[in-house]
């Protein structure tokens, strides 16, 4: 495998504003915020995109989403709402080939996306 961006801020070797982090997962803000709040919520294992998981992932993911609701709650945006995006491959608008859930909150999200 290539050199990975989210593999490296997950490894700590590239620097990015971690919110959260366990054996697992890892939270960090993304760099261009389309949102009040946006992060990033990744597995540490390198998975390419959502086409790639498998059924014994599913035990991590769901510790993922998990994870995004406990951010959520703690970070006081819970009531208020938020969304969970994954872009799968090109057409989704896929840019960093590393699963990663974006979080967004923080004002009124219009849908459909674009
Ligand atoms: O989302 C990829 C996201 O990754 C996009 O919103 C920018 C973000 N990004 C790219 N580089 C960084 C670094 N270095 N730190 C934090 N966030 C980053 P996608 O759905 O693949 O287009």
């Amino acid at each position: 495998m290539n050199s990975c961006l989210f593999c490296e801020i997950a490894a700590g070797r590239i620097a990015a504003r971690r919110l959260y982090e366990d054996e697992q997962v890892v939270a960090f803000a993304d760099i261009d915020p389309k949102a009040p709040v946006h992060f990033l919520v990744i597995p540490r294992r390198h998975i390419a995109s959502l086409a790639d998981v498998q059924t014994e992932d599913g035990a991590l993911l769901g510790h993922l989403l998990r994870v995004v609701a406990q951010l959520a709650h703690e970070q006081d945006f819970s009531d208020s709402g938020y969304r969970v995006v994954t872009n799968c491959h090109a057409d989704g608008g896929q840019s960093v080939d590393h699963l990663h859930f974006h979080v967004l909150a923080g004002r009124a999200l219009q849908w459909p996306p674009g």
